[in-house]
């Protein structure tokens, strides 16, 4: 075995391992920061709470203070390697990004490995993305670990042996990354080694609407002028793939679509922007240009024989852009962007695990099997058709393709499998950022790796319209702000099957608390835009949909800090109470940006929940009531959700508008609950651009401190030469016995106003 040690910022220790000194690391692209020192002679590293030694045999042990903690095996098998860590009895362990299941991942295997599966269930051990980083926490000491590795890997996490996490890999090279810190700086070490998120316009965080499809121009606009008529907020509309001539990427279809520039400036003015699809698989079809121009440079993946691999999608038979190629990601980000250039404002990556419905061999082999069968012998029979493709999906066809980068170095898919989806959006961000500096880029992918975060963001893909579904969501959406996926949502209302009027309320409840804010469904489902049940739940859910308006600023001031910094917007509670082991399972719950706890009903007919209240007081959002640190039962009839204000923190408010155009905000509110002091920073710009980076923001500290009887408010700017105009911040402060209000006049200089005391909360 063969292994090098480099130090990375944030005391990161990356071990690269090679079976041989020859065999070479494929590239995945998640890491795209210098290591700061190479570590020649490495016995021991120390990390901020803990150390790890080598010894005999490749065997890596860590001490935490002192205390022996967990043991690191390392072997050479068959087909790769076997990493063994041998961990405590009641250390939890997360992360993993898109899996289903609990937010401690102990007890289950998991495989990286993206394959399109539109059955969430359970039982399932992959879907689209891979994320091998996770965190192994006890309550006093935590281990992160990133398997940078974009081949096929299989993570037991304490499945085969009680106390052991042993990862199978495929592949002769890999590298392994490890620090020790806590579990959110984990996180932001994580984030500061694979990249910053993007910053998205601010209309990203407004509420979207989509359905497989909105077949014709009419339909969109009716679609579009019912969300004005009803005054529902909502910022933007998506194209699915019927919007295409015969499915073919970059085409329009005249017949239903017959002037896209016109129908997209309509709905500009309307206030929608509007996102299409973009598939990978390219048509076969003579003389279509993008087929042409790709053949010709020979840009497709190819099989063993060098010729364009074949293989049947939406189109029908299709070639695949070979994006592990820099050539090609250019190639493909011209496309993008010459596209995108009618008005459409932004990109919707979907099927780039990729998915492959069949290929010619498929078809002929279950031919044969069906064939040589005799109807007698039933259950071996069906057996026998279902498990060819289940074979192809999973491993056989990414071993019948290949990659060539643009040094010519060929690997066949199996082993860079996990990265299609990856470079896919880095060619479109990298085609779009080249060619408007002006507009943020705006891509959401299905498939990732990661460092996904630098060029795009993530939805969970064909979830089910089910309950049992929104709760597994709604642990996902933390499992992956746990890899650096900052801003992901799932499709609100469910994609599979049916909804209903009360699901469509708690998930769009949800929503409103998700990054991102989109309601989609598939083909042939109900209607399930928010008026499709009727007025009762259209009112419910317009409500929610305001809420997420109001909180605008407060949502947009968090993306930044984001940004900034590599904290997310959603965190679990384990972030920020480590210590308190309860924290561990309350996976039904979250925090999500500095001050608030998201706990959605989930259930159906429920009328309330328990909530787990971690730290300190909290305050209802809605009824102002004070809660001590524990556990409670709170009511949620269906037009409330448990939403606390932690104590000490604050929350910056806005009128909810239609849509949002800038992130300039012409009025606010400071809500909180302040028994001592509590502050937090309001950040704003025209919300599309990139003049931020030339200081065209404004930044500004809101404080509130509680002297004696009296709470006092003071308003300063801190950073940025953006001059906001003048406007009245309202403050409504509960100190734990009574509300405080009061108005300041901000004319972009700062000050300090006293509240008034008004009444003694009621509750
Ligand atoms: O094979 O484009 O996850 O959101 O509506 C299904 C049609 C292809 C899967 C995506 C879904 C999208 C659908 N797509």
């Amino acid at each position: 075995m063969n292994c090098k040690f480099k130090k990375f910022p944030g005391r990161i220790l990356e071990m690269e391992i090679k079976s041989s000194p020859e065999e070479i690391v494929p590239k995945s692209g998640a890491v795209n920061i210098e290591p700061i020192a190479v570590v020649d002679k490495f016995s021991s590293f120390y990390f901020h709470n803990s150390r790890i030694e080598r010894n005999e045999g490749d065997v890596y042990t860590v001490t935490c203070k002192k205390d022996k903690w967990m043991e690191l095996r390392i072997k050479e098998t068959l087909k790769g390697f076997r990493l063994t860590f041998k961990i405590g009895e009641e250390d939890g362990i997360f992360g993993l990004g898109e899996e289903v299941g609990p937010l401690n991942k102990r007890g289950r295997v998991y495989e990286m490995y993206n394959i399109d599966e539109p059955d969430h269930s359970p039982s399932k051990t992959r879907l689209y993305s891979s994320f091998p980083i996770f965190t192994i926490l006890s309550p006093k000491k935590s281990i992160g670990v990133f398997l940078d590795h974009p081949g096929y890997s299989r993570i037991d996490i304490c499945h085969s042996e009680e106390d052991r996490i042993i990862i199978d890999i495929e592949g002769r090279a890999f590298k392994l990354y490890l620090q020790g810190d806590t579990p959110a700086a984990i996180a932001a070490n994580f984030v500061a080694l694979t990249g910053k998120p993007v910053l998205l316009p601010v209309w990203m965080l407004g509420y979207q609407q989509s359905r497989w499809s909105y077949p014709d121009e009419k339909t969109v606009l009716t679609v579009a002028q019912e969300f004005r008529n009803r005054a529902i907020p909502c910022d933007v509309l998506y194209l699915d793939i019927d919007y295409m001539e015969h499915f073919k990427v970059f085409t329009w279809d005249r017949e239903r679509f017959p002037n896209p520039e016109a129908l997209l400036s309509k709905l500009r003015d309307m206030g929608f922007k509007v996102i299409t699809i973009v598939d990978p698989g390219v048509k076969v079809e003579e003389g279509y240009k993008i087929y042409e121009e790709g053949k010709k440079a020979g840009y497709f993946c190819v099989n063993s024989k060098g010729e364009p691999f074949e293989a049947y999608v939406w189109p029908g038979k299709s070639h695949f852009p070979d994006f592990y190629n820099a050539r090609v990601r250019k190639w493909w980000g011209e496309k993008v962007s010459e596209f995108k250039s009618v008005g459409v404002a932004g990109v919707w990556n979907d099927m780039n695990e990729p998915s492959i419905f069949f290929t010619p061999e498929l078809i002929e082999e279950i031919k044969d099997t069906v064939n040589n069968l005799s109807p007698d012998q039933g259950m071996i029979a069906d057996f026998a058709i279902n498990q060819i493709p289940v074979e192809k999906r999973y491993k056989d066809h990414g071993k019948s393709f290949f990659h060539r980068d643009e040094e010519g170095k060929v690997f066949s898919n199996r082993q860079i499998h996990n990265v299609y989806g990856f470079n896919m959006t880095r060619a479109t961000y990298e085609g779009l950022m080249s060619d408007n500096k002006n507009d943020r880029p705006v891509i959401i992918t299905r498939s990732a790796y990661p460092g996904i975060q630098r060029y795009g963001i993530l939805w969970t893909g064909d979830n089910a319209s089910l309950w049992e579904q929104l709760y597994q969501e709604i642990q996902m959406l933390q499992s992956l702000a746990m890899v650096g996926v900052n801003f992901t949502g799932s499709d609100v209302g469910g994609f599979g099957g049916d909804c209903n009027g009360e699901l469509l309320v708690r998930w769009t409840q949800f929503g409103a608390f998700q990054p991102f804010f989109r309601n989609h469904t598939a083909i042939g489902t109900k209607n399930q835009e928010p008026w499709a049940f009727g007025e009762k739940y259209e009112a419910i859910i317009k409500k929610f949909i305001e809420l997420r308006y109001s909180l605008l600023p407060y949502i947009y001031s968090s993306l930044k800090e984001a940004n900034d910094t590599g904290q997310t917007i959603v965190s679990p509670l384990l972030y920020r109470w480590p210590e308190d082991r309860r924290t561990y399972e309350a996976d039904d719950e979250y925090l999500f940006g500095p001050s608030l706890l998201v706990a959605p009903v989930y259930k159906a007919n429920s009328r309330g929940r328990t909530v787990y209240l971690p730290g300190n007081k909290w305050m209802h959002f809605f009824t102002k009531k004070m809660y001590e640190p524990g556990y409670h039962y709170i009511e949620a009839p269906l037009d409330s959700l448990p939403l606390f204000i932690a104590e000490n923190s604050l929350v910056s408010m806005t009128e909810p508008m239609q849509h949002v155009e800038g992130a300039i905000w012409k009025d606010l509110k400071i809500m909180g609950f302040v028994t001592s002091s509590a502050s937090i920073c309001i950040y704003e710009d025209d919300g599309t651009s990139f003049k931020y980076v030339e200081k065209r923001f404004s930044r500004k500290r809101v404080e509130i401190w509680k002297t004696e009887n009296k709470l006092l408010a003071r308003i300063h700017p801190e950073a940025g030469e953006l001059v906001t105009s003048q406007r009245t911040i309202n403050f409504e402060i509960f100190d734990g016995a009574y509300i405080h209000t009061g108005e300041f006049t901000d004319r972009g200089e700062g000050g300090v106003v006293e509240l008034e005391r008004v009444t003694k909360n009621q509750y």
